[in-house]
């Protein structure tokens, strides 16, 4: 047994590295900070540079793990690339090194560093990216497998903010000590390194770099009154599905795939499950989840169109999904969007609003006096189920004539059939009416027209002062002009602002974490 990695068992390893050329980069506030952490309960130290560790190492006798790094031209690694610098940390005291262990070009080769190391009678501490690079580290007899490079190198850059997690557990197979590092950034994220089986935690910028910590209070002070936008979302659309990471309001993780109407909620959710791992998900953490389809007040998910969904009829959506992935929240999807473009986008201020999906449905939710308006069938806002002067044909929902008989992308791309078989969707009738054709041209107008007619009813059933149109088909070019055309051609009265959404095709991810609050 090592008597310097049992001391660091199941312990946190505190990085004292201040931010470069920062007022704190300097050896003896290093020393500090380490004297700080071990008083704190940390386990050992982490120092960049051989001043830095030579003056730590006079402060504090617990295991230093020492790294120099350096920016050499035409170089991706940057941690402990040369002899020297292991000589150097060897003789300042350090009780361990760390080296980039990636197999990335350097102009000294991993292996030789490796060997170097373990000549000068240090522990060799592999910082890697992948299991491949702990793997090669492991046969090379490296004593412990950081997985501090996750995330920090080209091929791994893609994933998530969050901790890596999955790659302490990958490499509890190689028979070597574990330290958990990057992005720990809490109490609660440490200790869920070690439940995953991690031997030790190195935990670093939140602890060590004042200015960081600080930045993130003040960006959240700034953000104060804005609402707190973080968390795993879900859009299950008719069309797409999508999920998204949403840090501080900012999309930070996103993925979607084509939703499949005919399969099963279970299938359904399997699918939404394998989207959120994509994006750094873990079992177990909150998602917020906004459908097509209405949600009824005991959280029950029908399909109203059943065209769009064949096997959605009063499904316990929130319970399955809090069984299957974590807490879960669940609302209908243009409620949520119109949610968030009244908090963040086009109805920002506007007391009576309402917005209107034009999408593989005509979905739509209303906010007045300030509130959405909801109701324990979950029919509310529905609006596209609302009859159409021109609809002759059957939706879904099996009402004749209704808006979303005649609006919708997949009223258009059915209507397009009669006129051109070889039509697949929406998207080719609105190219063939840029190009003139006449009956795709018509087609659109009628879409257009009929959820003018629809702005109209809103404006003479709820006096709405503005109205937000989204959605795929809302968002195509010219079709938002084309709705206001018609809409100038009623009566004063009956008429009202109309813009587009401005959140896009994210408003019902954004609408779903708002709706949990
Ligand atoms: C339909 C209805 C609404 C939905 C709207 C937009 C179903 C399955 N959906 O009117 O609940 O909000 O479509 O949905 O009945 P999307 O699929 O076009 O985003």
């Amino acid at each position: 047994m090592n008597p310097i990695l049992e001391a660091m068992r199941g312990g946190l390893v505190v990085s004292c590295q201040p931010v470069d050329d920062g007022p704190m980069d300097r050896p003896d506030v290093v020393a500090m900070m380490a004297q700080a952490a071990v008083a704190g309960g940390a386990k050992a130290i982490r120092i960049e540079g051989v001043a830095n560790l030579r003056a730590a190492r006079t402060a504090v006798s617990v295991p230093i793990i020492g790294i120099v790094k350096a920016d050499v031209p035409e170089t991706e690694p940057r941690i402990t690339l040369c002899f020297e610098d292991i000589e150097g940390l060897v003789d300042a005291g350090a009780d361990i090194v760390a080296f980039d262990a990636t197999d990335r070009p350097r102009q000294v080769d991993r292996g030789d560093i490796l060997a170097r190391i373990q000549d000068l009678g240090a522990l060799a501490m592999a910082d890697c990216a992948s299991f491949e690079d702990a793997k090669w580290a492991a046969e090379g007899g490296a004593a412990i497998l950081g997985t501090t490079l996750s995330g920090y190198t080209a091929g791994t850059r893609s994933r998530s903010s969050a901790p890596d997690l999955a790659l302490v557990r990958a490499f509890g197979g190689l028979g070597r000590f574990i330290m958990a590092e990057g992005r720990y950034d809490t109490p609660e994220l440490a200790a869920l390194a070690i439940a995953n089986g991690a031997d030790a935690v190195t935990v670093g910028s939140v602890l060590t770099r004042l200015e960081v910590v600080t930045g993130r209070f003040a960006t959240a002070i700034v953000h104060a009154h804005e609402p707190d936008l973080n968390g795993f979302a879900i859009d299950l659309g008719g069309t797409k599905t999508a999920v998204a990471r949403i840090e501080n309001g900012q999309i930070a993780g996103y993925c979607e795939e084509r939703t499949d109407g005919a399969a099963s909620p279970e299938a359904q959710i399997s699918q939404i499950g394998d989207l959120l791992r994509g994006i750094g998900y873990e079992p177990g953490q909150p998602v917020a989840a906004a459908v097509t389809g209405r949600v009824d007040a005991q959280g029950r998910w029908h399909a109203v169109n059943r065209q769009t969904l064949t096997q959605v009829d009063a499904i316990p959506l929130a319970d399955r999904m809090s069984e299957r992935l974590g807490p879960a929240t669940v609302l209908n999807d243009a409620a949520a969007a119109t949610l968030a473009e009244h908090r963040l986008g086009a109805g920002k201020g506007i007391e009576n609003f309402a917005f209107i999906t034009v999408s593989t449905g005509v979905g739509g939710g209303l906010i007045l006096n300030g509130s959405l308006v909801s109701s324990p069938n979950g029919m509310a806002g529905h609006i596209g189920f609302t009859a159409a002067r021109m609809g002759a044909e059957h939706c879904g929902s099996g009402r004749m004539g209704t808006v979303e008989s005649i609006a919708s992308g997949g009223a258009i791309g059915r209507a397009a059939l009669r006129f051109d078989p070889s039509v697949t969707d929406a998207r080719v009738v609105f190219e063939r009416a840029r190009t003139g054709e006449g009956w795709a041209v018509n087609l659109v107008d009628q879409s257009a027209a009929a959820i003018a007619d629809l702005v109209s009813d809103l404006v003479a059933t709820v006096g709405i002062d503005r109205v937000a149109i989204g959605g795929s088909i809302g968002l195509s070019e010219g079709y938002i002009a084309n709705v206001r055309a018609h809409v100038s051609q009623r009566p004063t009265l009956f008429q009202c602002d109309v813009v587009p959404a401005t959140l896009g095709k994210n408003a019902p991810l954004f609408g779903a974490v708002l709706g949990r609050i």
